[in-house]
């Protein structure tokens, strides 16, 4: 056979399975994987850098399936090159990662092949992907952190950084507005090493893009500063491998090839109709697709004989040797610079550095205090001089997040200067998230930053960091009506509750700088958990921990801040963030009436969750019903804390345009209202909802 007859018998090979999988499963998208096959296989056997038998090797090229209803395409790869598995952890290296089992069970509980393709679960894949527009952004940072790694690490002769990153996406991707703040950074960071495929079939569910896009992409990515080149014919695979060499040697601006595919090429009656886009072809319609291409027509999940040989020969030598070589470089490495290595290694294993936390402050007590997100910035400043992979920025707010890092040497990261720490994502939070999550799958940690009230363009990503297990840190600022005069549209009010709703995701809210510091560094310890950090504009006290509980209780969550003296409160007062210090302030004045309290300062609900239930109830002691929440936001989740008795004062209406202390007055947080909920708790025995609920709204 010859090698252009051995190319495509691996394309249909590729084809076949996703057509056998899907009709399988009776469920998927069958018609991308068909069209795709010879693009996807060109950049896998004739371009990737990528080891079958290492799928974590840090200097692979990247490849990221920006569609991921095409995920068949992906798992027929991982597949036919016998790409290893790795465990959960992304540590210890196991068996074949796809099995052709696994494909049989398409879309079936346990599956390796999940219906979209999920970092973590299945090896070899480098993103979550499913969200249309999220895999092409997410593939800007993993670009990104290519530079910052290559500044950072590499030293003449030892190149430890040189990767491409290769995306591909369709219609949809394109259509999403987040592929548009992505590229338009990409193109302004100049990021060489980055190639976008296209898949121009004009096609989507509801039938031919003309129903809502007809815009001239090209172009548009001319106007970014991309280096744009077409190829006619999805099935030609010598101008796919020219288009690909243009990207190869271009070396100022990332790379988008538009290629024109037909969706379920080769099927007599369903190809270029967006019936083939997302179900089974039809046992009938799979029948004479097979026979077209030559294939054996009652033959199914068929790999001839030589496919996988010819994947082996292809990416398998190429990566291998490339991998080899940079094994050996990377043995030098260590004896010429250990500490860069030490810190390469660590990096990997998001492993901290020793004494990482040495620069983190501690905050004298002050009544007058400090912004949280004053305190934060002076805490993360301290951290990053000890992680020096710390990196990340605002959607065009670090003067008002704070977040920017300003002691010598942390620099910007720019086109042409890639070894700067402070990224400037523009006002792109929806991108800024999903790029956070390429640094991150880089294994950099990266932080992001904006308003709490935008937290929402972001949630997406912050999503899908919690479903890949990243450890992404989000800060919000300006985290409640406490914004005051900018008015209901800047005042967050039920995205405290959203983001704690998301598994797998701890939201922290600390009540002073004591607490911030607290935070950071729990936040710092996690390995795969994405933290947000949701930190006010006003100043908070700073706590006197002589007289209070030190701060080190934040790392179980919530803890007893203020108690009775005898340790028999007849109310438990339950506040986080800014409302921590209102009420200590109600905790003393009712102290003085002789009145038994106790404040539980609550920064992250999800870590106190966390607790055995003995110190849970030790802090919120069952036996104690009189309760009372405060939170500037929602009320939505308080009543598991406070019970059906218990009171919450927090919001139920969006805020208004007004100083902040009359905000406060109008929406009930000053210290009367809540010393007067108190005082009405105990008198019902822990039965004033109605009460509360009524000072919410006077
Ligand atoms: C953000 C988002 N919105 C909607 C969907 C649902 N969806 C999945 S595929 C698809 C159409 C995608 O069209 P295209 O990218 O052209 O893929 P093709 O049909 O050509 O494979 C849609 C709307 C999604 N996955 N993500
Ligand atoms: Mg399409």
């Amino acid at each position: 056979m010859t090698n252009e007859q051995m190319d495509q018998l691996c394309i249909n090979t590729m084809r076949t399975l996703a057509m056998d999988a899907v009709q399988q499963a009776d469920s998927g998208h069958p018609g991308t994987a068909m069209a795709l096959a010879p693009v996807a296989y060109t950049v896998w056997n004739r371009f990737l850098r990528f080891d079958p038998d290492d799928p974590i090797w840090p200097n692979r090229d990247r490849f990221i399936l920006s569609g991921g209803h095409v995920s068949t395409m992906l798992y027929s790869l991982l597949h036919l090159a016998q790409v290893k598995a790795v465990n959960p952890m992304y540590e210890i290296r196991g068996n074949v990662s796809v099995t052709l089992d696994d494909i049989k069970r398409f879309r079936q509980l346990d599956s390796k092949c999940a219906g979209h393709p999920e970092y973590r679960w299945c090896s070899g894949i480098e993103a979550t992907t499913g969200p249309l527009g999220h895999g092409v952004a997410t593939s800007v940072g993993v670009a990104m952190a290519r530079w910052w790694m290559a500044q950072h690490f590499n030293r003449p002769n030892f190149e430890m950084f040189n990767y491409d990153v290769y995306a591909i996406c369709g219609d949809g991707d394109m259509m999403e507005g987040i592929s548009g703040e992505a590229a338009s950074l990409a193109g302004h960071l100049k990021l060489s090493n980055l190639c976008w495929i296209y898949d121009n079939n004009k096609i989507t569910i509801e039938g031919n893009t003309s129903w809502a896009f007809t815009e001239d992409v090209a172009t548009r990515f001319i106007a970014y500063g991309w280096n744009v080149t077409r190829v006619g014919d999805a099935n030609d695979l010598e101008m796919l491998q020219r288009a690909l060499n243009v990207f190869e040697k271009t070396s100022d601006r990332p790379t988008l090839i538009i290629v024109d595919s037909h969706i379920a090429y080769g099927a007599p009656n369903k190809q270029d109709t967006s019936a083939a886009h997302g179900e089974p072809l039809g046992e009938e319609e799979i029948r004479l697709t097979k026979r077209n291409y030559g294939w054996p027509e009652d033959k199914k999940f068929y790999v001839p004989d030589g496919v996988y040989d010819h994947f082996k020969a292809g990416m398998g030598k190429r990566g291998h040797e490339a991998r080899e070589a940079w094994i050996a470089k990377f043995n030098a490495y260590k004896t010429q610079y250990p500490q860069l290595a030490d810190q390469l290694y660590r990096m990997q294993h998001r492993q901290l550095p020793e004494l990482w936390d040495k620069g983190v402050p501690e905050f004298a007590a002050d009544p007058k205090g400090l912004a949280s997100r004053e305190s934060s910035g002076k805490i993360l400043n301290g951290v990053a001089q000890g992680v020096p992979w710390l990196i990340g920025g605002a959607a065009d707010l670090s003067p008002s997040t704070k977040t920017r890092m300003t002691f010598e040497g942390a620099g910007d990261f720019e086109a042409d200067s890639y070894a700067g720490r402070n990224l400037h994502f523009g006002i792109r939070e929806h991108a800024m998230g999903a790029i956070a999550n390429g640094l991150s799958l880089s294994k950099l940690r990266p932080y992001c930053s904006t308003f709490l009230i935008f937290s929402d363009f972001c949630k997406p990503a912050i999503r899908l960091s919690a479903i890949m297990e990243l450890p992404v840190i989000y800060i919000f600022t300006h985290d409640s009506i406490g914004v005051g005069e900018d008015g209901p549209t800047h005042q967050p009010i039920e995205q405290l509750a959203s983001l704690r709703a998301i598994p797998g995701v701890m939201v922290w809210r600390p009540g002073d700088a004591n607490e911030v510091a607290e935070a950071w560094k729990f936040i710092m310890k996690a390995r795969h958990t994405p933290a947000v950090l949701v930190l006010s504009r006003q100043a908070l006290p700073t706590i006197d921990r002589k007289k209070y509980a030190p701060a080190s209780g934040v790392q179980k969550g919530a803890y007893v801040l203020a108690d009775a003296s005898d340790g028999k409160p007849e109310v438990v007062m339950l506040a986080t963030g800014s409302e921590v210090g209102l009420c200590l302030q109600a905790y003393e004045q009712l102290g003085k009436e002789g009145i038994k309290t106790r404040v539980v300062s609550m920064p992250s609900w999800e870590i106190f969750d966390q607790q055995d239930q003995a110190y849970r109830d030790s802090v919120i002691p069952p036996s104690i019903t009189a309760r009372v929440a405060v939170e500037q936001a929602s009320t939505f989740g308080w009543d598991r804390w406070v019970g059906l008795g218990g009171a919450i004062i927090a919001m139920s209406t969006f805020g208004a345009s007004a100083p902040l202390k009359e905000l406060q007055k109008k929406f009930g947080f000053t210290l009367e209202n809540v010393v007067n909920t108190v005082k009405s708790q105990i008198a019902k025995g822990g039965a004033a909802r109605g009460s509360a609920a009524a000072a919410v709204h006077s």
